[in-house]
């Protein structure tokens, strides 16, 4: 049936107005490696797809308005990129037993189409539906410390290392590079059969201080995590630690060549990862995991903040910054989130929420002056705990109930008070944190995870572009 010139002139002038409701977000999960992103992302794609159901996200206004219509993942634009193993994140969360998903070996992305119903009138007016697209990047959080590398030379780099070898756990695991490395003259000709092992003894050492020391500060990040650049020359390069850096060397020597290498790595991995991934970005989440470097001790936690006052400063949203110069991010919301605060008794949420406001300050003062709109919380993605009170000696005392992760017993425990402020040495020398590590919650899959204040997070993050 033809139509006539009137109605396709409405027919063309709704898809108009209809693309001019339609949104796109893109938002960047950051964190440190193990910090909760892919718990994040799995617990929020499912809160959504359950939105408008059972959800339960009372905190968030589209949903406890009923203005959600429904949630659809829909192909990504960036076609090279493998799609988020959702589907692999959830099987493995409702196994017998269940299992938290594996740690993030490249990038992946997910993109949602949320239909809703808009709240504003003269969007009402226009059209009674409408779509936010929304995108969702994963990736290894080892990648991230290689931010800070873009504005350092191989000289600053190499200053820095040689300083994180004043921590003596650090230093300890050291030896085998170090006296490699003491073998190599820097201006002798270059020879990769000497830089490729001692790369390797590098690499090892960070593995090693890593898993033994719970350092975070692993750079280069790469190096841990290397997919298809495993044994490319551009990831041959350890800091010059042995002494004053020798001026004028081209990459026909040592020294000029690993400079030369550390360079190529910025340019071609850091700065592309960079580009390709985190421009554009319109929100930003940055989940930070404060609870297990206060278990380890005063070492683990001085190096989260020193990894996260890197990320933070290198960041620089204001207009001056590098980051700013290269990527041009209009990223206008930042949410600091702490994760897996489903490891404490609700009294201690508050009290998490706000170590994590000091612990990010300097990050947060430069952002503000940009005029980014910033929040801090406590959340846990998938709550794997739950909580109430036991009797202990005659009084009864906020307790958690869960299974432990290592060998599924079931527990019942007060792991102790978060400290408010950073910690001092007489929170040190009492340890009054004992943080048991969780298995995933038994959880129905026709089920939406059990979660802490994601509603919340999903407000601040997607609050505005839903109304
Ligand atoms: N109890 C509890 N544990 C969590 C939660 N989120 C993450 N975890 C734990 O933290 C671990 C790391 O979480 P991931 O989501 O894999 O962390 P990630 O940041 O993606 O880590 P990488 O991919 O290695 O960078 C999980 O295996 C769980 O043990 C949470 O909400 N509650
Ligand atoms: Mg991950």
């Amino acid at each position: 049936m033809s139509r006539t010139p009137l109605e396709q002139w409405r027919n063309r002038a709704g898809a108009w107005v209809q693309r001019g409701l339609d949104q796109r977000l893109r938002l960047a999960v950051t964190g440190l490696s193990r910090s909760g992103k892919t718990a994040f992302i799995t617990s929020l794609v499912n809160q959504l797809e359950h939105a408008g159901l059972d959800a339960r996200l009372p905190h968030w206004p589209p949903a406890a308005e009923g203005r959600l219509l429904g949630i659809q993942r829909v192909p990504s634009r960036h076609h090279h990129v493998p799609v988020f193993g959702y589907e692999a994140a959830l099987n493995q969360l409702s196994a017998t037993p269940p299992c938290w998903p594996e740690p993030t070996r490249g990038i992946s992305e997910i993109t949602l189409a949320i239909r809703y119903r808009p709240k504003n009138r003269l969007k009402r007016k226009l059209q009674d539906t409408a779509t936010l697209y929304l995108e969702i990047v994963d990736y290894p959080g080892e990648w991230l410390l290689d931010l800070p590398l873009l504005g350092m030379s191989y000289a600053e780099w190499s200053e820095q290392q040689r300083q994180l070898l004043q921590t003596p756990a650090l230093a300890g695991l050291a030896t085998p590079w170090l006296q490699a490395g003491a073998l190599l003259a820097a201006d002798s000709p270059a020879d990769d059969g000497k830089l490729a092992p001692l790369a390797a003894a590098y690499t090892q050492w960070l593995h090693d201080i890593k898993r033994e020391c719970g350092a975070y500060l692993v750079q280069p990040g790469r190096f841990i995590l290397p997919g298809e650049y495993r044994d490319a020359p551009m990831l041959q390069f350890v800091p010059w630690v042995w002494g004053e850096a020798p001026g004028g060397l081209n990459d026909s020597h040592h020294y000029g060549m690993m400079a030369a290498r550390f360079e190529h790595y910025k340019k071609h991995l850091v700065q592309g990862f960079y580009r390709d991934f985190f421009a554009g970005f319109d929100r930003q989440i940055v989940l930070v995991d404060c609870l297990t470097p206060l278990n380890r001790g005063p070492d683990s936690f001085a190096d989260l903040r020193r990894a996260l006052n890197a990320i933070l400063q290198s960041f620089e949203y204001g207009k001056s910054g590098w980051w700013q110069r290269l990527f041009s991010p209009r990223i206008d919301k930042l949410l600091f989130a702490a994760t897996k605060a489903d490891h404490l008794t609700p009294d201690q949420h508050g009290r998490l929420a706000t170590l994590l406001g000091t612990l990010v300050r300097g990050g947060h003062r430069h952002a503000r002056l940009s005029g980014i709109d910033i929040h801090t919380l406590a959340l846990a993605a998938i709550r794997a705990t739950s909580s109430g009170r036991v009797s202990h000696r005659g009084e009864t005392i906020p307790a958690l109930q869960g299974r432990r992760r290592d060998n599924l017993d079931a527990v019942a425990l007060y792991p102790g008070e978060v400290p408010e402020s950073l910690p001092d040495a007489a929170f040190w020398q009492q340890q009054g944190f004992d943080f048991t590590e969780f298995a995933p919650p038994e959880w129905q899959p026709e089920q939406p995870l059990p979660h802490l204040r994601l509603d919340q997070a999903l407000a601040f993050l997607l609050g505005d572009k839903l109304s």
